[in-house]
């Protein structure tokens, strides 16, 4: 059974672990829906399954589906991964779905943030929404495990941790009008810490170049362990990431985690600068709410979108000539983790990447 709690994760000694700490699998979203995925979701839910399978090779996945989508699903995923009906409005599990918090007894629970598409009725990018804001709640009925309803609105995407009481975040996404406009940045700083158990919150002034998300934090920078973090680069200076990479790079330098420490700053230099091809564009269906997106519209394509599984790294790749180089990079960064690349262009096309398209529920006792 699942219980709403009434007081904080922090009240209760509750933290949210690193990615790096151990898990009891990734939960993702099947995607369907045909106004984000070209030709009806089927090269998307390609994508999806490489990727499911490549994080199987070291955790448990769980896959979340609409009903009229389980028989389809259940054949494409391998059969070590596990298929639930949990309906949903689209397939961004590290945005919509819980964020899992853990105590020092290895009990397990869950956070359930308030979800609004990215920017709600404001934007209108991806309406409805409503399947989406419940995820959380049926995952953790799922598990059994219990729920703190946090009174945010914010997306999984738009944090990472150290799990030693740092938070990274962007300014551009966390204190944009169209999240929590009646809230200040100290009152969501608040919220953070009471949800999450952060003490010091590092915020970079704005994440990739043309991200919908409204600057993510996962498509520009992560904690790679304790101290260490990686941004997303460019030396190209006409490249209009150059300067939203110098500016997040510049405030690393000079900042200081929750333990005192000053942080080591890993560059990985984005891909090649990709567009949206006619090809593509004219595979989504129009529809009213639909946020448009035209051919020629710049991706936001950036190699620190990749999910950390128990021995894993599942890194997004681009076929671009820098691929190997972020591979090389990241195994340094993460000795003894095997380096999985996946294409993952199709899951780009959708506006995020693999980091997004998953969520880490870490291992209890
Ligand atoms: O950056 C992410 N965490 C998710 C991207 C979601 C894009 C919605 N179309």
């Amino acid at each position: 059974m699942s219980q709403l709690i009434q007081s904080t994760p922090r009240a209760d000694g509750f933290r949210m672990p690193a990615e790096w700490e151990p898990h009891a699998g990734c939960w993702m979203l099947w995607p369907q829906r045909r106004d984000t995925w070209r030709y009806g979701a089927v090269p998307a839910q390609f994508a999806f399954v490489k990727a499911a399978r490549a994080i199987s090779r070291f955790e448990r996945v769980t896959m979340g589906v609409n009903g009229d989508q389980f028989q389809n699903a259940r054949a494409q995923l391998p059969p070590e991964a596990r298929v639930v009906e949990l309906s949903s409005n689209d397939a961004w599990a590290r945005d919509c779905g819980a964020t899992f918090v853990v105590n020092d007894r290895g009990d397990v629970r869950g956070i359930d943030w308030n979800f609004n598409a990215w920017g709600g009725l404001q934007k209108r990018m991806y309406y409805p929404w409503d399947k989406d804001d419940l995820v959380p709640a049926k995952m953790l009925e799922i598990e059994a495990l219990d729920r703190y309803k946090a009174p945010l609105i914010m997306e999984g995407g738009s944090i990472h941790v150290d799990g030693q009481g740092t938070l990274l975040t962007t300014e551009q996404c966390l204190l944009h009008p169209n999240r929590n406009p009646n809230l200040s940045r100290a009152e969501i700083e608040q919220h953070l810490s009471d949800y999450l158990s952060v003490n010091h919150i590092i915020w970079l002034p704005r994440g990739v170049y043309e991200d919908e998300t409204d600057g993510h934090v996962d498509n520009l920078c992560c904690f790679t362990r304790p101290g260490v973090v990686a941004l997303t680069w460019t030396d190209d200076r006409s490249d209009p990431q150059y300067e939203r990479s110098a500016e997040a790079h510049e405030m690393l330098m000079s900042a200081r985690d929750a333990a005192g420490r000053s942080l080591e700053v890993h560059k990985i230099h984005q891909p090649d600068p990709m567009t949206m091809t006619k090809e593509e564009a004219d595979g989504i269906d129009v529809v009213d709410s639909a946020f448009l997106r035209p051919e020629g519209e710049r991706l936001a394509g950036s190699y620190i979108n990749f999910y950390i599984a128990n021995g894993g790294i599942i890194l997004p790749q681009f076929g671009d000539r820098l691929d190997l180089d972020a591979r090389r990079k990241l195994a340094e960064l993460f000795p003894g983790r095997e380096i999985v690349g996946i294409s993952a262009r199709e899951i780009l096309l959708g506006g995020g990447n693999i980091h997004c398209i998953t969520q880490q529920q870490p291992a209890g006792r």
